[in-house]
């Protein structure tokens, strides 16, 4: 089957406003076009001036995966955030300091010019290093989407709590998941209004944070915690060239805090 990965990326001026992609049939690639600048237009951060689309035809055979399993805080309003945060990463072994650390820096903007990165921060879990080549852009995640059946059994999993954002961050960590080395990722979404954002574990899954960040707050980032042996060259080829296609949806859980931490 000929598959084609499509890309949009909207800006604003200089500034980048949002992006996605997908991979589809060939047949597809027309509509598919078609729904992701409309979302460039449509998005909160502000309406694009400048879309760009980019369509290519895949080389290699995508590796299909299932969705990482998603609960849920049930009790989430009796922690802060923070807390939430350094718990759950210290779960793959993440010193708290490090934890909070990272996830401050990436609620002040975690490029050096003080801004938000278009990609990752690599971070040494053990030490807190953090080793990506580019600190202003990142590594990032790309080529990967799920299958049509998938994201129908998706939406029929989160019934109400089903938006775009949620759906392309959950396979985008489900990529950076399977990646050899990768032990867990930290994100919180730099669109101002969408407070929602995640801390995914390697063998226990996505873990969805309301309310990770304040209301308005115009930064965030994603940082992807690698262990002692893990080289950037393998992570960074793996994460911005191999393609991902997820096949079918877990389970999607209600648990409290405790029962997450116990997972
Ligand atoms: N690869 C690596 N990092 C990325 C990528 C990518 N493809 N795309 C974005 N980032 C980084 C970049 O630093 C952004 O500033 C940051 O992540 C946030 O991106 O309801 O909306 O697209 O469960 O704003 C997560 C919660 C929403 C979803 C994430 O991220 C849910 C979101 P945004
Ligand atoms: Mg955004």
């Amino acid at each position: 089957m000929k598959l084609y990965s499509v890309k949009m990326r909207s800006s604003k001026g200089k500034v980048h406003i949002s992006g996605a992609e997908r991979i589809v049939e060939k047949e597809k690639v027309p509509e598919t076009i078609s729904a992701l600048i409309s979302r460039a237009f449509e998005h909160p951060r502000g309406s694009a001036d400048t879309v760009s689309i980019k369509v290519e035809r895949l080389r290699e055979e995508p590796k299909r995966l299932p969705l990482l399993r998603i609960v849920e805080i049930k009790d989430r309003e009796r922690y802060r955030a923070e807390e939430i945060v350094w718990r759950l990463l210290q779960k793959a072994g993440i010193d708290r300091l490090i934890s909070l650390k990272v996830y401050r820096e990436l609620l002040k903007g975690p490029s050096p010019s003080g801004t938000v990165m278009r990609g990752a921060m690599v971070v040494r879990a053990g030490s807190g290093e953090r080793i990506e080549e580019d600190s202003f852009r990142g590594v990032r995640a790309t080529y990967m989407d799920m299958t049509e059946s998938a994201l129908k059994s998706f939406r029929e999993l989160v019934k109400d709590e089903f938006n775009e954002n949620f759906r392309d961050a959950v396979v985008l960590s489900t990529k950076v998941i399977n990646c050899r080395g990768v032990l867990a990722e930290l994100c919180i979404s730099d669109d101002p209004d969408y407070t929602t954002g995640y801390v995914s574990l390697k063998g226990i899954g996505y873990v969805r944070i309301k309310g990770i960040k304040p209301d308005n707050h115009p930064f965030g980032g994603r940082a992807f915690f690698v262990d002692e042996n893990a080289r950037i060259e393998s992570i960074r080829d793996y994460m911005e060239k191999e393609p991902v296609i997820v096949d079918r949806v877990s389970s999607y859980d209600l648990l409290s805090f405790d029962g997450v931490l116990s997972l």
